[in-house]
Parts: C-alpha cells; structure tokens; sequence
C-alpha cells in the first residue's frame, strides 16, 4: 500500500492511522506547489484534484478522502478499536465526527489560510472556527478522547487539524492563530495524543519534530 502525503496537512492523519494500527506502507511525499511526487511523477496523474491523501493499494486501487481512508484502515484491524463495528450506533457517533471535522474545521480553516483573496470574510469565518473548536473543548469535559474512552481515527483527523492552529509557520503567515490557551480539555486532549508513539513516528518521518 502507497500513501500520497504532504507533511502537516490533513494527510496527517492516515499515516498517524498506519502506524496506530502497524501497517507497512510506502509514504510518498508531494510537493504541494508543484504537485510532483517525491519520485518526479505527475501527482495530477494520481489524483486528478491534486490533493492529498490518497492511498493505493497493492492492486492499484486508489482511495481519496481522507474520512473514507481512515475507515478503510481502521476496519483491515477491527480488533484495534481504531473503528467502531459497521452498523453500530458507535459507527454512526463516528461519521458524524468525521463529517464534523471534514466539513466544519478542516475546510473552516480555508478563508483563515487564503486570507489575502478571502478579505474581509476572515472576520466572520475565524469566530465561527473558533465556536467550533470551544464546542470540542466542551465534548472533551468527560472523555478523554472524542468517542470516549478509546482512541479512534477521529481523534487522528483532529489531531492534524489542531496542528495548523500552533503551527508558528502557519499562524505567522496566514491568519490561521487559533489559539487553545484558554480550551482546557482540548489542550490536554492534544498532548495526549501528541505523546503516542504512532504520532510521534508519524510527525519524525513527516520531518516535523
Ligand atoms: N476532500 C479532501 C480534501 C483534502 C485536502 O484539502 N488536502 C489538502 C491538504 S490538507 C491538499 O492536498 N491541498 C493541496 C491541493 O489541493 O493542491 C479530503 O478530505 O481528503
């Protein structure tokens, strides 16, 4: 299995989920300007919307979105809880969480990141994203992790989507300075799950720590 990456993207999260659950994959790095392949290839080619992730499998199947990548993954080791059963109530709590992420805060961030062509919507999209992330904080009062008791691909998915929020190269740049001083709950949760060790080999092999 192959999966297509950009270091510190959403792609963040599958490879945290390949190594959560030991999966031998090959990681192959896209620049994200010139959309080539770490092997010189046309990442056009691999995926005609140029973004990752992407996973190929060994029989040359390819599976974009990030959502449904972590789901295809967490269910080849259903024994490792990364997934709730398909067709429990759990399953749905989960692609509720994962619609969440994907649709609220992932692309929440995209005036924050495009702020010079976005204008003067940053001041209504970065109080919205920042209601959203509270609303997390709120969720995480009594659990340590957004399902509950256990780590699941959802806690991956928000994990490399808090990232963005600290990251010096980002925040100075665009306008993406989200903040969680002040969010108790999500900063614990986030230096739990920073301290894994398949987050920690996660973040060494994207060159991030
Ligand atoms: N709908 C996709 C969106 C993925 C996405 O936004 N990827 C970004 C990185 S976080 C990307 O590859 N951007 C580069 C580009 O679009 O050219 C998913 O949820 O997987």
């Amino acid at each position: 299995m192959k999966l297509y990456y950009i270091p510190a993207s959403c792609s963040l999260s599958p490879h945290i989920v390949l190594n959560e659950l030991g999966l031998d994959a090959t990681l192959i790095k896209v620049d994200h300007k010139k959309h080539l392949t770490e092997l010189g290839a046309n990442y056009f080619e691999v995926n005609s919307f140029g973004y990752v992730p992407a996973i190929e499998l060994d029989d040359g199947t390819l599976l974009r979105e990030g959502p449904a990548i972590v789901q295809y993954l967490g269910d080849l080791k259903p024994e490792l809880g990364l997934v709730p059963t398909n067709g429990t109530l759990d399953r749905y709590r989960l692609q509720e969480w994962l619609s969440f992420l994907t649709s609220e805060i992932h692309k929440g961030y995209i005036p924050l990141l495009y702020s010079t062509l976005a204008g003067k919507y940053v001041d209504t999209a970065k109080p919205k994203l920042e209601k959203r992330f509270a609303w997390i904080d709120e969720q995480l009062t009594a659990r340590p992790y957004l399902l509950g008791d256990s780590f699941t691909v959802a806690d991956a998915y928000l994990f490399a989507l808090t990232g963005w929020g600290q990251a010096a190269w980002l925040t100075s740049y665009y306008k993406a300075d989200i903040h969680f001083d002040n969010l108790h709950n999500l900063r614990a949760w986030y230096d739990r799950v920073k301290v894994r060790p398949a987050v920690q080999k996660a973040l060494r092999e994207e060159g991030l720590v």
